[in-house]
């Protein structure tokens, strides 16, 4: 065999690699903490954490510029980032697209924290935006779920439960049931911070900027990007408005600085 025909045998065997992402479809990117039950377990406040937050919202700053994607949300250990249809980098390689976001999030939380952690990574599609709506509606119904469920689960361990009776205190109940649960041990679910309950979003706002023209020698505007960050986000159809009113490349209301926020 010649070294070409051998190159390609090889190349042949690089199965995936041609695997491209459906041309006109929406993309998110979910990144996920690999075996973070484990990992926070002893290192961070249960059920919620202020700094496991700040580190999530860090990543997820990071793989919103440096993938461009257009909405990032965060809830637990997982960060989902929106790219809008006409989204080309890599040449929409799925092995690509995979790879480097696992490997973004993961070297950005572990180089922040200074302890090392794996996130993995998987790709959804969407053919409308109405499907876009959906999947951010279930990842927030997820963190509301999951928020009521730690504060239960941690709850019922901080007052003498073992990891059994909590598990089984809690198995098959009713929102209500744990709602009830909460209330009785002076915890309103409600008053709980909205980032435990509903998620987090970082997204683009466009914002002026006064600059130098020294050809000119006048000052002038400049329009510029910065990523803003909403910890107050509304539920439910409330909340499909504000991605709508992204994907339809709106303006939203200001609201704090990312950067302020981190500087805390
Ligand atoms: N202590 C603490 N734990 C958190 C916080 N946020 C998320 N977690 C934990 O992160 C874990 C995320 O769950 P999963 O992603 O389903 O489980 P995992 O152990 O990461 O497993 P894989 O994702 O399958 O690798 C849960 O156990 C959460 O309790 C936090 O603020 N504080
Ligand atoms: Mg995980």
């Amino acid at each position: 065999m010649d070294n070409n025909a051998f190159e390609k045998q090889m190349r042949s065997l690089e199965y995936f690699h041609n695997l491209r992402l459906l041309p006109g479809a929406w993309v998110v990117i979910r990144v996920d903490g690999r075996g973070f039950s484990r990992f926070t377990e002893s290192r961070y406040d249960k059920p919620f954490d202020l700094k496991f937050h700040k580190l999530m919202m860090q990543t997820a700053k990071a793989l919103l510029e440096e993938l461009q994607g257009i909405y990032a949300y965060t809830e637990s250990d997982e960060i989902s980032v929106l790219f809008p249809t006409e989204w080309n980098l890599f040449d929409r390689s799925l092995e690509k697209i995979v790879s480097i976001s696992a490997s973004i999030a993961s070297a950005t939380f572990t180089h922040a924290a200074q302890t090392t952690v794996n996130f993995d990574s998987r790709v959804w599609l969407g053919a409308n935006k109405a499907q876009v709506l959906d999947y951010f509606r279930w990842r927030q119904a997820d963190a509301t779920r999951c928020a009521l469920n730690g504060w239960c689960y941690w709850t019922l361990r901080k007052t003498g439960h073992s990891v059994a009776q909590a598990t089984s205190a809690l198995h098959s109940k009713s929102v209500g049931f744990k709602n009830e649960l909460l209330f009785q041990q002076g915890i309103n679910f409600n008053d709980l911070p909205a980032w435990q309950r509903r998620g987090t979003a970082l997204y683009w706002e466009e914002y002026e900027k006064e600059g130098y023209n020294p050809i000119q020698n006048q000052t002038v505007v400049v329009k510029r990007r910065r990523i803003k960050l909403d910890e107050d986000l509304p539920m439910k159809d409330a909340y499909q408005e504000l991605i709508a009113h992204l994907l339809n490349a709106g303006q939203v209301e200001a609201l704090p600085h990312l950067a302020d926020f981190l500087a805390v």
